[in-house]
């Protein structure tokens, strides 16, 4: 898809106001067809990828070269550096399957700054765990630093919460800092996601020392 100037705009504006754009119909699905069939593979050669999330695999462009050149050079790659305003820096791509009850992704930011894709492989609805988000939070960072994908924090209430409906080959681009979750499946059959995130390494700051206890904590915590 090419996006035109008087869509770029319009664009480029709900991204800066609202932390998020969906663009319907941006993935065709010979490519869909591909994403979940490699995607697929990878999970079976790793499992649990993902650490303490048993649905997430995180890591595909190690697995595989396909998803290397998606996240360097896929066709959103020139969108989302004309929505951010300068070339996003790959991080990893990752898949997300929501298939039981009891996998939530719970309200939280992943990074301070960058950008972040997210396509819906199959179609993503409330019944099966579509992504939400709270509008403009990422103007907002302090009053949400507390939040964590891992603990529950019920935002359904929450006068800016967005419920994001999507068919397969929509694609949302987000800020990192933009608050995010998705809550269970009920529906009984898979609901796939393909998401690449644009936060260059988000452990620049870091100290080498800070970054060997990062290192431990999160080996505990997946163990
Ligand atoms: O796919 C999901 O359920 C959650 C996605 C997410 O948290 C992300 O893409 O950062």
């Amino acid at each position: 898809m090419t996006v035109d100037s008087g869509t770029a705009a319009e664009l480029r504006s709900a991204f800066a106001q609202d932390g998020y754009v969906v663009v319907r119909d941006f993935v065709p699905e010979p490519v869909l067809a591909e994403i979940r069939a490699r995607a697929a593979e990878v999970v079976r050669s790793q499992p649990n990828a993902g650490g303490k999330f048993t649905n997430v695999t995180k890591g595909l462009e190690k697995s595989d070269h396909y998803f290397d050149d998606l996240l360097n050079s896929g066709s959103h790659v020139p969108v989302l550096e004309m929505l951010m305003g300068r070339k996003p820096e790959p991080t990893t791509a990752s898949f997300f399957t929501k298939s039981e009850h009891r996998e939530q992704i719970h309200p939280h930011a992943d990074a301070l700054e960058g950008g972040v894709i997210w396509i819906a492989l199959d179609e993503a609805n409330r019944e099966n765990g579509c992504l939400h988000f709270l509008k403009g939070s990422h103007l907002r960072q302090e009053e949400f630093s507390h939040l964590d994908a891992g603990t529950p924090t019920d935002l359904s209430d929450h006068p800016d919460a967005v419920e994001i409906r999507m068919s397969p080959g929509d694609i949302v681009f987000f800020r990192p800092n933009t608050v995010h979750w998705s809550g269970p499946n009920q529906s009984g059959t898979e609901r796939r996601g393909f998401n690449c995130f644009y936060v260059g390494d988000p452990f620049r700051h870091l100290t080498e020392e800070q970054r060997i206890a990062l290192k431990k904590k999160r080996q505990q915590a997946s163990a």
